[in-house]
């Protein structure tokens, strides 16, 4: 079966490539750099060094004798996905290829602006392109739980029956997500769903949760293979930055009560989904959702797990909440459909977390600290930071 991996130089991108490829699966990355580009628009960098896509592929490939092809350009760009495809001819499109950072989204209007276009306009370019080239490609799309946001009732796997003055019906779960990022993915749904309706496409939209993680069993073969690990206050997600701050001994930044809950898996857990995704296509017509996460977790409980892991027993600190989410919240979030399927996930245990500390650890200097406080608010609309580490503004 042949695989294409959009966002393939990515965090998450780079990591299901050689997980795929692995498994004997023939794989091609598509990437256009946007990832690196804002690091040097952040003044950021990974945490762990990576190397350039080119040079990745050749260790791969030196390391196992497999090959990954790879396509570099931009989705936003027509014709670029469209002759991409065409060449490749893959069974199954994955894609990760968007701006995926609720921050980044919030800075100002033009991010805003780009992140939709990005993202929105990326994903319609792939759907023109899958329905004139091929409607039996399989789409497995990355959504996002925060989608949902956090209603005061059960979250379903993407419908909901909904019974109203007497009739009832099968609809999409009603979206509530919390950061112009979040809404570019409720408005990918909306047009994935569509095209799925008007032109008999197959589609898999996965609500994946809060990843966790550097480390998988392909990247640690060799260095050059290692994927990115962001922990600045832009681009670091929550359980990556708090095991960084613990590396470092600087207090673990829970933002508000702490009492905001979310649905979180493991770096692995996300390659064994997504293979799980391929190996059971929808149907012809059909946009299936999975909630993809394993566990969920309030920020409390992250921070308290994240100081018992580490040596120095680093404080945790309560910082005024930068993005507007509920403090307060009922959160029960259905996540059967991929344990269905046979997923056999790796919960987080203390030995995860000190391995992530410790990967860190051999990282310490190169932590920028300036980098880890918040800079972005939900609440401003002008333009309120240059960089995400303000010595460099
Ligand atoms: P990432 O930013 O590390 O990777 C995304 C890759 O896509 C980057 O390499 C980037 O250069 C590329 N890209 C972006 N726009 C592109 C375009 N127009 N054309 C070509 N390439 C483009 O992000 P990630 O953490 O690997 O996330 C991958 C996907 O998974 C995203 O869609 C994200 O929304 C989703 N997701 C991530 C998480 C998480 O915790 N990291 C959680 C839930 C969902
Ligand atoms: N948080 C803190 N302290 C921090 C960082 C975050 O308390 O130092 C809190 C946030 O306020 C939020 C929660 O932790 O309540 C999660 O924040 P995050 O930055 O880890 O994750 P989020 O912004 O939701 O985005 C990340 C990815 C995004 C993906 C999403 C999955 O960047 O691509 O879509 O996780 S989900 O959260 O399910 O929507």
């Amino acid at each position: 079966m042949k695989i294409l991996v959009l966002g393939g130089d990515g965090y998450l991108g780079w990591p299901t490539a050689l997980y795929l490829s692995k498994r004997g699966y023939r794989v091609a990355v598509v990437d256009n750099f946007l990832r690196r580009h804002y690091d040097d628009e952040m003044g950021v960098n990974s945490l762990v060094p990576i190397e350039k896509l080119s040079r990745r592929i050749s260790t791969w490939e030196m390391v196992t004798g497999l090959k990954i092809n790879s396509y570099v350009g931009d989705l936003t760009d027509n014709s670029f996905i469209y002759e991409t495809i065409k060449d490749f001819m893959p069974d199954t499109i994955v894609h990760f290829a968007e701006q995926r950072s609720a921050p980044y989204s919030m800075i100002d209007r033009d991010h805003a602006v780009h992140t939709q276009v990005n993202n929105v306009v990326g994903t319609l370019n792939l759907l023109y392109a899958i329905a004139e080239l091929n409607p039996n490609i399989h789409l497995v799309k990355l959504g996002t739980m925060g989608e949902y946001g956090t209603p005061n009732i059960d979250i379903e796997e993407g419908y909901i029956t909904i019974e109203h003055n007497g009739r009832k019906d099968v609809m999409p779960y009603p979206k509530q997500p919390g950061s112009f990022y979040h809404l570019s993915k409720v408005h990918d749904s909306h047009n994935i769903l569509f095209a799925c309706r008007i032109w008999g496409l197959k589609a898999t939209d996965l609500n994946q949760g809060v990843v966790y993680g550097q480390e998988t069993d392909e990247t640690v073969l060799h260095p050059d293979l290692a994927t990115r690990f962001d922990y600045d206050a832009v681009f670091g997600t929550v359980l990556n930055r708090f095991c960084v701050q613990a590396a470092v001994g600087v207090p673990l930044t829970v933002y508000g009560s702490g009492n905001q809950t979310r649905g979180m898996l493991n770096i692995r857990d996300t390659l064994a989904c997504i293979e799980l995704a391929i190996l059971n296509p929808a149907e012809s017509g059909e946009m299936r959702v999975y909630n993809q996460f394993t566990e969920s977790f309030s920020i409390n409980q992250i921070a308290e797990l994240v100081k018992e892991c580490s040596d120095d027993n680093v404080e945790i600190t309560k910082i005024d909440d930068p993005r507007v989410e509920a403090q307060e919240h009922y959160y029960n979030a259905k996540h059967t459909k991929l344990m269905d399927l046979g997923l056999l996930p790796h919960y987080l245990s203390k030995d995860i977390v000190k391995n992530i500390i410790n990967s860190a650890i051999k990282y310490a200097d190169r932590v920028d600290h300036l980098a880890i406080n918040p800079t972005v608010g939900w609440r401003n609309t002008k333009s309120q930071l240059i960089t995400a580490n303000p010595a460099k503004n």
